[in-house]
């Protein structure tokens, strides 16, 4: 039977469930989101771990995406995790959610183009090729910038990526993570690598499908040799023009990435449907034919809400569901979900930056209501 045509019983959505080798108490995902809020050198802080601990009831969260590495940012203020003071940050962060029975993974990125020469010392961002990203990235005094006209990567810096990305998930490990989710989305540098419209490269990382996939299977490979596929997942947004992404036939790309990470093992894929943030139907696509190359838990996000979410598990072949921006406004959303009770909105202004408005302020319902 195909994958996509599993059914459950209503309710599904609030039970729990293993995912790899990690046991979740619902298939509620807090998807990871950019906050912009690291504390000095990178590093999470005590106000970090209030806000994911608020949020611990998701049966699994996944963090707002962490740098492998100084040459992988793109934007202000986000987190990393190669420094000793970052592991130790995201130790107290680890310690907090879990104290509450929570489950956490660290999302790592390498930003590539989407990233700007203020983050390298007045340098070119790195890329699969010098073609600038028409996409903007936050920077400090400036706001919301132009990403700059990024350098190629040198075939022989390519092999210390994948090196980055294999010891941020043993560091991540070391930080008391359940698992890692590998940022294979949205025009990022794994991303980039995969599609024609960022990919020129005439050596084995560029032109055929199979090499402009080389890069995203050699880190996919080293990081669940280093930690075990069942605490490894990977996010894919297969039609997304997030960051100016674009290919010229995602469908064959896809289906060769999904059915070579398929023996890996991998706890799950997140996938994005649609345009990030914007319209699920904005170019055709089989998703059908991504989830059954795969044998791991099939997470879903993009602008679901609470009926799309019972639908999806209960008869569309979805294992997982992640919900983004309602888990700022609403700490406690899966009780939210759970009896249907109201949804507050949150503040678009305090979305990213310095504070505790808009991050830790948002209160749980009080357990009367
Ligand atoms: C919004 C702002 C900054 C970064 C992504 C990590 O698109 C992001 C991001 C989103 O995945």
């Amino acid at each position: 039977m195909s994958r996509s045509k599993i059914t459950r019983a209503p309710g599904a959505l609030f039970e729990p469930v293993r995912v790899g080798d990690i046991d979740l108490a619902n298939r509620i995902v807090m998807s990871p989101m950019t906050r912009s809020r690291a504390g000095d050198g990178l590093a999470p802080t005590a106000m970090n771990a209030e806000y994911y601990a608020q949020r611990a009831s998701a049966g699994l969260i996944i963090t707002e995406a962490t740098q492998i590495s100084a040459q992988a940012q793109g934007y202000i203020d986000t987190p990393g995790l190669y420094t000793d003071a970052q592991i130790a940050g995201w130790k107290a962060v680890t310690d907090a959610v879990h104290a509450r029975g929570g489950k956490i993974v660290a999302q790592i990125w390498h930003t590539g183009r989407i990233s700007h020469t203020s983050f390298h010392n007045g340098n070119p961002p790195v890329a699969p090729s010098p073609i600038r990203a028409n996409a903007k990235v936050f920077v400090a005094g400036e706001g919301f910038t132009d990403t700059s006209v990024p350098r190629a990567l040198e075939p022989s810096e390519i092999a210390q990526i994948v090196d980055d990305f294999r010891q941020t998930c043993r560091n991540a490990i070391d930080a008391g993570f359940d698992g890692v989710e590998l940022h294979g989305a949205h025009g990022y540098l794994l991303d980039a690598f995969l599609r024609d419209g960022s990919n020129q490269r005439t050596d084995m990382y560029g032109g055929s499908i199979e090499n402009r996939a080389r890069l995203m299977l050699e880190v996919t490979e080293a990081c669940a040799a280093e930690i075990g596929g069942g605490r490894l997942g990977i996010r894919l947004s297969p039609v997304s023009p997030a960051n100016d992404s674009h290919d010229s036939n995602p469908q064959p790309l896809f289906e060769h990435v999904v059915e070579r990470i398929n023996p890996l093992g991998l706890a799950f894929i997140d996938i994005v449907e649609g345009a990030t943030g914007g319209p699920r139907d904005i170019a055709p696509f089989d998703y059908d034919a991504l989830r059954d190359r795969f044998d791991g838990a099939w997470m879903v996000n993009n602008g679901y809400d609470r009926d799309m979410a019972i639908d999806v598990i209960t008869s569309c072949g979805a294992d997982l569901v992640a919900f983004g921006r309602p888990f700022i406004a609403n700490p406690d959303l899966v009780r939210r979900l759970k009896e249907n009770l109201p949804l507050a909105e949150a503040d678009p202004v305090t979305t990213y930056g310095k504070g505790a408005a808009g991050y830790v302020d948002y209160p749980a319902l009080d357990a009367a209501e």
